[in-house]
């Protein structure tokens, strides 16, 4: 061949790679994460829904929705058989929902891509990321760099510190919220300067990866708060955020498994799994009822009460503020998905708390603003109804105690894959929720 061919004959590889390049970038971003995990529904009779069963199952299975007569549940490809096993000695009949998990999300993708949300009005980039999205989900980069932003555009009313470190070396943050000195030392009738503790709230979002809408809520209420605050209006408490509880499993629900649920832990012994499961780890009554000292499953506890660095940073900040004399903790909410709940303790037993009363109230409270929103419907119930856990954080928050404590399951009723234009509407909901709760909770105290 002339060099001259050789030249022309590059040249057209080159060209056809360029194209097909091209064809790669336009046709359908392939999906990595969850190729040939499964979701099946199992079909429940009377006797398999006793509380008993249901723990079994919930011990076995990772179990994404249940109602009375069904389960929905998630299986992993390598435990395809092993489930089936599980499923037919216990004769429980199911059916396959969805044959290749990676495929529904790229259908649902495609779906979500095909109505005309304007994502371009959102993107950010380090140093310029001046709101939470609202019509998006972020990464955990891109949270960050809000985090900072915010923090050096309300350099008067936001403090960022790092809490510690997550087992990957991601930073725990946490973001207080409060009056400015110059508008505190204006409101004279304020309750600081009567001398009083000043109200305070924690609220966390992200402690299971896979519930994005939960970071995305807490971080959009954490920017109205701040807007709040630096109008000096509805300032009267200080506010701590902790938006993302479990950065590690968060970024592994962007690269590997949108499903995954607990921390990225690495596994103590050899034929061990990965992660503790955050909602577990908890004292007191860590170990019992309704989590597992197995770590492969979904609902491992840990080795020890506050093995994880998640949990260990989140409990020493809310035991920091509510042993501060000048505060007074009164609120705790956990954002969590899905199911539209709000959950009281207890949660580790049926047991009445012994302020159930208030508990109620203020739940009710919470759900009523929020119905006045969008209509959506939330149930208010304790914890323990929905299954029994122990170990979970909202136990831990009404034993320090803290009055008013709540896990809220957002939207929707089906999916942790909550369609991007739910976002706006779920935030608005809880914010009003929110705000309604903290009043009703000073107007008790005073
Ligand atoms: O099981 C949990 O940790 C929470 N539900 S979720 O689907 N987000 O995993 C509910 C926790 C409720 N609180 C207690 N049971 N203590
Ligand atoms: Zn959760």
């Amino acid at each position: 061949m002339a060099r001259s061919d050789v030249f022309s004959l590059l040249l057209l590889l080159l060209l056809a790679a360029a194209a097909a390049d091209a064809g790669t970038v336009k046709s359908f971003k392939e999906e990595k994460r969850n190729v040939g995990d499964q979701i099946w529904s199992l079909s429940l009779d009377a006797s398999t829904s006793k509380s008993s069963d249901m723990a079994a199952l919930h011990e076995n299975l990772d179990v994404l929705h249940y109602s009375s007569d069904s389960v929905t549940i998630f299986v992993r490809k390598t435990r395809l058989s092993i489930t089936k096993e599980f499923l037919e000695g216990r004769h429980l009949a199911y059916n396959v929902v969805e044959k290749d998990v990676a495929l529904h999300l790229q259908s649902l993708q495609a779906a979500e891509d095909a109505v005309a949300i304007s994502r371009a009005a959102e993107s950010c980039k380090e140093g310029q990321c001046p709101r939470p999205y609202k019509q998006d989900y972020m990464t955990f980069e891109q949270m960050e760099w809000f985090l900072r932003d915010l923090e050096s555009q309300y350099p008067d009313n936001v403090k960022l510190s790092t809490e510690g470190k997550s087992r990957e070396g991601r930073n725990i943050y946490l973001v207080r919220v409060f009056q400015s000195s110059a508008s505190a030392a204006r409101s004279s009738g304020s309750v600081s300067s009567r001398g009083q503790p000043r109200p305070a709230v924690f609220i966390d979002g992200g402690i299971h990866a896979r519930e994005w809408i939960a970071p995305a809520t807490v971080l959009n209420m954490l920017m109205k708060q701040t807007e709040n605050c630096a109008a000096n209006t509805d300032c009267d408490y200080e506010y701590y955020f902790m938006p993302m509880m479990n950065p590690d499993g968060y970024e592994y629900t962007w690269t590997n498994d949108r499903f995954w649920r607990k921390n990225r832990s690495p596994p103590p012994l050899k034929n061990d799994c990965f992660g503790t499961d955050l909602n577990r780890n908890w004292n007191p009554q860590w170990g019992n009822i309704g989590s597992s000292s197995n770590t492969c499953k979904e609902i491992y506890r840990g080795t020890t009460p506050f093995s994880e660095p998640e949990t260990t940073s989140a409990k020493n900040v809310m035991t920091r503020i509510a042993n501060n004399p000048e505060l007074d903790l009164l609120v705790y909410l956990s954002y969590h998905s899905f199911g539209q709940l709000v959950l009281y303790p207890w949660g580790y037993t049926s047991d009445l708390a012994p302020t159930k009363a208030d508990l109620e109230k203020g739940g009710n409270v919470y759900n009523n603003a929020l119905k006045g929103v969008h209509n959506v419907p939330y149930v208010v119930q304790q914890a323990a109804e929905l299954y029994p856990a122990s170990g979970a954080s909202d136990d831990f928050a009404y034993s320090l105690p803290i009055k008013y404590v709540y896990t809220v399951e957002l939207r929707n009723t089906r999916s942790f894959l909550l369609p991007r234009n739910e976002i706006a509407l779920t935030f608005e909901e809880n914010y009003a929720g929110y705000m309604a709760l903290l009043k009703h909770a000073t107007s008790q105290s005073n």
